[in-house]
């Protein structure tokens, strides 16, 4: 990030220039990571859209390819969506996609590499009978909402099966299709699952997670040792949220648990900014990993001035909660060996209305991860039962608003003076039975230029302060602050514009405003170094 161009990034993944949306076919080929996404080659603003390509050894440093897919035949001639990757048996990967055709109808098409020996896959070849799946005057399908294919998976039968983003007025749902040959596709009799009054349902995705343990197993896995998850995009609000719940694959139906809802109100998987999210089996590590997208916060005009649009988010593992009610999410392990300049602070006290500043590493591009112990709770203040949204909590009580126990935590990109920072931070209330943790990422004071989105956001997060510890960790990026909380149990990513912490100007402290004092248990910091990409 030079001065003129402050706000791109030195370890998130973007292309040089331009428009980028979705992250597309996530996969693993001859042990190389392939990272197809959605890409305007003609300017910062969404348009023109092709399958843009960039390989990697680790996940953290990434090699430029030329668009694998684009517009080429009638079947997506307007425009190429997006849409995931399948392992064939015998290793050979299928890209399933979502094509705009002549008359601007949603499509399903495939297309294949052109040679397998190519470890970099750069040409791709399009089924002669594209498109597979389409709107007809039998089976309804509503023309503007059909897009988006998973990663097709196998069922007991030996036939394959995809879902597919739809909507039927206002319900949400996803159209499930099969087929013995990835070829010869017919729509399943019902919907794998559909919810009331959602709206549009973009990128599904759904997966398999093992009730124990963080590995990742195959798409096609079914049975007791197993939960499945449903991910959505939620186009009304930009939100991707999901269920765990059950694969019933002789009905071909899903589940929800009971409690794990698909309203806007249920799990999500960041509760900042991040939509279009689609995981993928690294067969090289046995984990399942999850790529998303983060948009822009600035305006129109600042990003044409700027001259791109869109970063995605620090490849992350999921993995399901010993609870087995939510997921676990945690920055791919690789990215710390971009750590340098290890800083850490001594266990010590801070006191209320205090701000200490973390100084040894540069602040504008860094990992930071601290861990406070509570042990004083009398000054929390009460929950009121009518505070059930988070993250309007949040906005309503930023940082700068004093509380009992909190907030405390991060002011990350801040000015000396503190007229810039983005503040992330928790709460604790006393609820009815027990202490209840607000992570919130205040991003108010988070830029002098008001023409940013400097939405606050905010989540409860499932940790009880009375016998665990409460770690959060950010990584911040020039634009970006990425955040963990609770070793992974909420994440919230928030875009930033600072106008005075850019650079070698930007700093990190540690705060406490409220009354009782906490305890930093443990604080490490490294500087992050420049990743080489694209
Ligand atoms: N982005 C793609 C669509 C998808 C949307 C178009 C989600 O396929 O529904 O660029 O961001």
């Amino acid at each position: 990030a030079s001065t003129d161009q402050p706000y791109r990034t030195g370890f998130h993944f973007q292309p040089p220039k331009n428009w980028i949306n979705d992250p597309n076919g996530v996969m693993v080929y001859k042990g190389l990571y392939h990272l197809f996404y959605q890409y305007n080659p003609k300017g910062a603003v969404w348009g023109n859209i092709v399958w843009a390509h960039s390989t990697s050894k680790d996940l953290v440093n990434w090699t430029p390819h030329e668009p694998a897919i684009f517009p080429s035949q009638p079947s997506d001639i307007n425009g190429c969506w997006s849409g995931s990757a399948t392992i064939l048996p015998g290793g050979k990967p299928a890209m399933l996609y979502t094509g705009i055709d002549t008359k601007n109808s949603q499509v399903q098409n495939l297309a294949v590499p052109k040679n397998l020996s190519d470890p970099y896959l750069r040409e791709w070849v399009k089924s002669p009978t594209n498109p597979l799946m389409q709107p007809t005057a039998q089976n309804q399908i509503n023309a503007s909402s059909f897009r988006d294919p998973t990663t097709a998976w196998l069922g007991p039968d030996k036939k394959w099966r995809v879902i597919i983003g739809s909507k039927i007025n206002r319900q949400g749902l996803v159209i499930l299709y099969k087929s013995k040959d990835f070829v010869n596709w017919v729509q399943a009799p019902m919907p794998l699952h559909s919810a009331k009054d959602t709206g549009m349902w973009e990128c599904p995705d759904f997966y398999p997670v093992p009730v124990s343990g963080k590995n990742g197993v195959d798409t096609s896995l079914n049975g007791p040792y197993v939960k499945h998850v449903l991910k959505i995009s939620l186009d009304d609000t930009k939100h991707d949220l999901y269920t765990i719940g059950s694969y019933d694959n002789l009905k071909d139906i899903y589940i929800p648990d009971k409690g794990s809802v698909e309203n806007d109100s249920g799990l999500r998987y960041d509760y900042g900014k991040y939509y279009a999210s689609k995981t993928f089996l690294d067969s090289i590590k046995n984990r399942r990993i999850l790529c998303g997208w983060l948009n822009e916060s600035s305006s129109v005009a600042d990003d044409i001035k700027k001259g791109w649009a869109g970063v995605h988010a620090i490849p992350r593992q999921v993995w399901l909660d010993k609870s087995g009610k939510q997921l676990m999410q945690w920055p791919v392990v690789e990215i710390q060996k971009l750590r340098t300049n290890h800083v850490s602070l001594p266990s010590r006290l801070l006191k209320g209305g205090s701000v200490v500043e973390v100084s040894g590493v540069t602040a504008s591009q860094a990992d930071v991860d601290i861990s406070f112990k509570i042990s004083d709770f009398e000054k929390a203040e009460v929950l009121n039962p009518s505070w059930t949204n988070p993250q309007l909590l949040c906005s309503q009580k930023g940082a700068s608003v004093k509380g009992g126990v909190g907030p405390f935590g991060l002011l990350v990109l801040a000015s000396k003076g503190l007229t810039e920072n983005t503040a992330v931070f928790f709460r604790i209330f006393k609820g009815q039975n027990k202490y209840v943790v607000l992570m919130c990422s205040d991003q108010s004071r988070s830029s002098l230029n008001q023409a940013n989105d400097k939405t606050t956001y905010g989540a409860f997060l499932d940790v009880d302060p009375l016998h665990q510890s409460l770690s959060l960790r950010s990584l911040i990026d020039h634009s970006i602050v990425e955040s963990f909380g609770g070793g992974g149990k909420a994440c919230m990513s928030a875009r930033v514009y600072p106008t005075l912490a850019i650079n070698n100007t930007a700093h990190l402290f540690v705060f406490n405003n409220g009354s009782e004092a906490v305890k930093i248990a443990k604080l490490n910091a490294w500087s992050m170094k420049k990743a080489i990409i694209n």
